[in-house]
């Protein structure tokens, strides 16, 4: 259509008259800008997230130039502003797979890469071997058989960047290193993290339902993180798998924000199951209970629950939960929703605020399938036993306080059933190793957490899932950035500094220095007199000088701000104590012991066992979730990490719409820049002298293996020089030698190629012989 003169040839051939051509002078002074010549447009709106838009030249005439952008707007381009076009550099025309290629290493680079490989369904694209994916909000059919057999046993960057190849590298790595591996999905609610897990991983998709719901940002938004460590035996076949899971949102079971549901399976299993078993447990339609419609929301486009019931009835199968135990798991869910159903009266007693239940079908089919007696029941909901001066006394609870104690009883039940889920996969999952296998089991962890949340109002839940997500971030900013050039300079070879954003000092107010904001809001659970108006005090008086800290306004006020690597969140403190705390009272857990229901008695066994004592002492929420972080924190700082980095390209769950300024903030804030920077100038593969001659000797014929040399150094050197040539970029260190990704897939296959070889040969030697 346009007469384009083709830069890239010009630019390989002649890069002196191609950097005159990318002096913005020159443009108008020179006439070097033709029809169908790419130009990056910038408009200085001054906007915090405009970056450049891609434009191609359509007219050059009359002193202006009329470009047409990316977007397909068009516009005209004075002299005087001939500061706004730039020429673009010929690997940001069509894009590249690999963006530590970029010649225009910038914001508008990367972002223009992403979309013009996007509107070619090209979703994934590689920065080195970080994977950076882009939701496609659409079946793309590049996840066949075929395609997984395609990525088979092949290198990054010999294939188009996919999420196959960095599973195929995961277990590549494990094997040839002999060393654990794990894949850290990250990325914002909705980005794509649990799809890509699932890619990696489909046999475990089934158990999704119990702690998915829809929300406003993600119609399958996991409210729980999960770690799955996938076990591979010495000959590099799955042998088994353990699912460790965080923080099952446990509010969503009796709360929803608007155009929110409640988690798919309740939907599912109304809609999945007969007529008749129905009717055993009493229930009716999603519509007619309170705990499924809060957020006026209970359908879920394009998700049809009738399958999706029947899909996890066979995953449960397969996992070997029994139709008994389905049946109980039922009769539980169905009591929940019952129990949601209840409606209260207030009265006074003595002066005293109280209330009453109303007896109604939901109480009584509640109390049979619970299996308590309904006086019970009424007694636990309505009132609360306290002892005084070794004396037992009665108070009564007023609607409000009642209303809690409901909710905490079925939050208690749905976790607990939750995590019992849980164990009893990775019981039908999980082999533990024997001892002699211990030492050769390698595994392949895959990390899929909740992504940061930022919604109008933010409680406690999200404090948890941002402060997951800011540990996830350091760990990325500590592996990529940190690391990387401790080791450059220990190991002393040449090198910049390149700097980053570091979201230390976020974390160390959260959760790490002294006073942080965790265990002030601990600190203050556990103090009887503690309010979360208190809790806010404290924090305001110890952090308001912080930068990462915004304190309320004024005295009315009564949330606090934080700001994140992703944004600054406001928190509503009201509630916050009471979800720390996450107790159950003694009068509830004295009903469930007293239950003929041996499978609530299960679920509560932990609880029954513990004294009312102990149990006022179990830890909090925030300080069970700080420690299982660290935990995993602990388990992947020994792992090889792979990196997948999953971008919403848009707020409406759409296909085919690319908002640029979306992509950049989550680009901008997830280190994109400073990532390219780095693994383009840095060194990602590196050997100690000792694994390198091991390895790569069979290049060179004649070479001692490491033990038996005399000058291990020297003779890395000479490989390296034989292979990839003197002058390529890589470099020797004291102890190691530091590689190029590409170093690494050449060497790769010239060694495959050389044993291939040597296998032919003995072979031949031995058919000789025959
Ligand atoms: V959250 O933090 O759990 O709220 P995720 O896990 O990042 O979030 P998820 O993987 O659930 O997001 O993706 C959201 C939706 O995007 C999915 O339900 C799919 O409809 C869509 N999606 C994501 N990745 C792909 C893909 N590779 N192919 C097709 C996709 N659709
Ligand atoms: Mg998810």
């Amino acid at each position: 259509m346009y007469k384009r003169r083709d830069y890239v040839e010009l630019y390989e051939k002649d890069q002196a008259k191609w950097a005159l051509l990318r002096n913005v002078n020159t443009v108008f002074k020179h006439n070097t800008l033709l029809p169908g010549d790419y130009v990056w447009l910038d408009l200085k709106t001054g906007h915090e997230f405009e970056v450049p838009i891609g434009a191609v030249v359509k007219l050059c005439d009359s002193g202006q130039i009329q470009v047409l952008d990316d977007e397909g707007n068009e516009h005209w381009i004075s002299p005087q502003n001939a500061n706004n076009i730039k020429p673009m550099h010929p690997t940001s025309i069509h894009g590249v797979e690999d963006m530590i290629r970029l010649g225009d290493l910038n914001e508008a680079g990367i972002l223009r890469n992403l979309l013009i490989r996007y509107r070619e369904h090209l979703i994934y694209t590689y920065t080195g071997s970080i994977l950076v994916a882009v939701n496609p909000y659409q079946l793309l059919p590049i996840y066949t058989a075929d395609q997984i057999r395609l990525y088979t046993n092949k290198k990054i960057g010999e294939m188009p960047p996919h999420i196959f190849a960095i599973a195929d590298n995961c277990y590549f790595n494990m094997q040839r290193n002999n060393k654990d591996q794990c894949c850290i999905i990250s990325g914002e609610s909705g980005a794509g993290k649990t799809e890509s897990t699932k890619l990696i991983l489909q046999f475990l998709a089934a158990i999704s339902a119990f702690g998915n719901a829809k929300t406003i940002r993600n119609d399958n938004s996991s409210r729980f993180g999960k770690y799955i460590d996938i076990h591979f035996n010495k000959r590099g076949a799955i042998e088994g798998a353990k699912i460790e899971q965080y923080l099952l949102e446990k509010s969503r079971v009796c709360r929803q924000a608007r155009d929110e549901r409640n988690y798919h399976i309740f939907y599912c299993m109304l809609k999945g199951m007969t007529v008749d078993q129905k009717k055993k447990l009493g229930l009716g339609k999603a519509t007619d209970y309170t705990y499924l419609t809060i957020g006026h929301c209970t359908v879920c486009d394009g998700r049809d629950d009738q399958k999706e019931y029947s899909n996890i009835r066979s995953a449960m199968k397969v996992l070997m939960f029994t139709d008994k135990e389905n049946w109980e798991i039922s009769k539980l869910l169905a009591a929940i929703l019952h129990m949601g159903n209840l409606s209260y009266e207030a009265r006074t007693y003595d002066n005293l605020d109280a209330c009453e239940v109303h007896r109604c079908p939901d109480l009584t089919t509640a109390a049979v399938l619970l299996e308590v007696d309904l006086k019970d029941l009424m007694n636990c909901l309505t009132s609360r036993t306290i002892i005084t001066r070794g004396e037992t006394v009665s108070t009564p609870l007023s609607v409000e306080q009642a209303l809690d104690v409901r909710d905490a009883f079925v939050k208690g039940i749905y976790g607990r059933l939750f995590v019992w889920i849980v164990e009893k996969i990775n019981a039908a999952i999980y082999k533990p190793p024997s001892l002699e296998l211990k030492a050769v089991r390698r595994s392949i962890g895959l990390l899929d957490i909740f992504g940061f949340e930022n919604f109008t109002i933010n409680s406690f839940e999200q404090l948890c899932i941002n402060f997951a997500n800011e540990n996830l971030q350091q760990f990325f900013v500590r592996h990529v950035f940190k690391l990387e050039q401790e080791e450059y300079n220990l190991e002393n070879i040449n090198w910049q500094h390149i700097e980053f954003t570091d979201n230390q000092d976020a974390l160390d107010m959260i959760a790490i220095k002294p006073m942080n904001i965790i265990s002030l809001i601990d600190e203050e659970s556990k103090f009887p007199k503690g309010t979360d108006t208190t809790m806010l005090n404290k924090l305001n008086s110890q952090h308001k000088l912080n930068t990462n800290y915004i304190p309320p306004k004024n005295t009315y006020e009564t949330q606090f701000g934080i700001q994140h690597f992703a944004g600054i969140v406001y928190y509503e403190t009201r509630g916050f104590l009471e979800k720390n705390r996450d107790t159950l009272h003694g009068d509830i857990i004295q009903l469930v012991h007293s239950s003929k229901n041996k499978f609530i008695k299960q679920i509560f066994q932990a609880d029954v066992a513990m004294g009312a004592e102990t149990r006022k002492r179990s830890p909090t929420l925030s300080s069970q979730f700080k420690r299982s972080l660290e935990l995993l924190m602990r388990t992947l700082s020994v792992c090889q990490p792979f990196f997948v980095r999953c971008i919403k390209p848009n707020e409406y769950k759409k296909p085919m719409l690319f908002d640029r300024e979306l992509c950049v903030r989550q680009l901008r804030y997830s280190g994109m820049m400073e990532t390219i920077r780095i693994r383009r100038a840095g060194y990602p593969i590196r050997y100690t002298f000792v694994e390198f001659v091991d390895r790569y000797r069979v290049l060179m014929p004649g070479v001692k293996p490491a033990y038996k040399q005399g000058d291990l150094r020297g003779t890395c050197q000479r490989i390296a020089e034989a292979v990839l040539g003197r002058d390529d970029d890589w470099q020797m260190g004291k102890t190691k030698i530091f590689l190029k990704d590409h170093h690494d897939m050449l060497l790769e296959i010239e060694r495959d190629k050389a044993i291939t070889d040597k296998v032919i040969l003995i072979q031949k030697v031995v058919r000789g012989f025959k």
